[in-house]
């Protein structure tokens, strides 16, 4: 990003969310990597209420707030709108939870990646309906605590693959993002703004209300999971081609998960189980990489 760039701000300082959440570290990113050309089309969520105040709002951008299940069909219209209008230079911009995306909106994110469609869709994922009271969702990864998988009875199913159900899609490019790689994520969103057709961005977004944790752990998490290789850096090009963004050290997943309350209830052999996962899904990942790099 460039200094005049990053002068431009699109969601001022006065928004509601909690102490360290990373979310509006995210959009923060996105808007200043796309500029003002860009109209934000917004489900509910914790993003969809903290800049949709009325009658104020902390957002400087042309937004369009649509119901929960809709983004992938209402940027569809907005995008259609512009081009009968000629104006193929600014960008849509769809914006959803991991709730909005992996389960109640994937019907209309699935049909707009099917027809193509000429937008990017952001994912935040803080792995839970966090505005609703963190409730679990198909992104919950297993074994996290959440207020409907009490400490009796934890999350027991896998996190939802979501990259590789928009890979299926071979879509133009999916990409996963972090907040401790912002240069990275600066340039994906570059990358999807010159880019023609479906464009899906995957932010990983810690939550310390939802994740129990200190809110100043907030970056250090971020890059912990991308470190220990629960959440890697890559993109996918035409449903085909990977590319790796970070080696990551391969720190112990404990290193991750310790300072997550959510995680306090794992029972004994449970993280060593966690390791296997990770190691597994990542030797997968590794397989398809055309050119995995040092
Ligand atoms: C059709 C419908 N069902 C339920 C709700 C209530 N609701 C508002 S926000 C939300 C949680 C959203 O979760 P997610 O998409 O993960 O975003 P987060 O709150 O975690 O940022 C729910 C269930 C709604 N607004 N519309
Ligand atoms: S509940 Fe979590 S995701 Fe929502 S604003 Fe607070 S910290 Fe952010
Ligand atoms: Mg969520």
């Amino acid at each position: 990003m460039n200094a005049k760039e990053l002068l431009e701000e699109y969601l001022d300082s006065g928004h509601g969310c909690c102490p360290g959440c990373a979310m509006p570290i995210v959009m923060r990113t996105a808007f200043q990597a796309l500029g003002e050309k860009t109209i934000a089309v917004i489900t509910a969520g914790c993003f969809g209420t903290i800049s949709g105040t009325f009658p104020t709002s902390p957002l400087k951008l042309a937004t369009y707030n649509t119901p929960f299940a809709s983004v992938g069909a209402a940027a569809s219209g907005v995008r259609a709108a512009l081009d009968m209008k000629g104006d193929t230079k600014t960008a849509v911009l769809g914006i959803a939870g991991d709730g909005g995306t992996f389960d109640i909106g994937i019907q209309a994110l699935s049909a707009a990646a099917e027809r193509n469609e000429d937008f990017i869709y952001l994912c935040y994922d803080n792995e839970a309906y966090m505005n609703t009271g963190i409730q679990r969702s198909s992104a919950t990864p297993w074994g996290a605590w959440t207020t409907t998988t009490p400490p009796a009875n934890l999350k027991s199913q896998p996190k939802k693959d979501i990259v590789e159900i928009m890979v299926a899609h071979r879509i133009p490019y999916v990409a996963t993002a972090s907040v401790a790689y912002l240069e990275d994520f600066t340039r994906k969103l570059k990358k999807a703004k010159e880019t023609r057709g479906f464009k899906f961005i995957y932010a990983f977004s810690p939550c310390p209300v939802g994740w129990r944790f200190s809110s100043e752990l907030t970056i250090r998490l971020a890059r912990l999971a991308v470190q220990t290789k629960i959440f890697p850096l890559y993109e996918v090009e035409n449903g085909a081609r990977y590319i790796l963004n970070e080696e990551p050290e391969g720190i112990p997943v404990s290193e991750y998960l310790k300072p997550q309350g959510r995680f306090s209830f794992l029972r004994e052999g449970d993280m060593e189980r966690i390791q296997e996962n990770v190691d597994r899904e990542w030797k997968r990942l590794m397989s398809r990489m055309e050119r995995p790099r040092p």
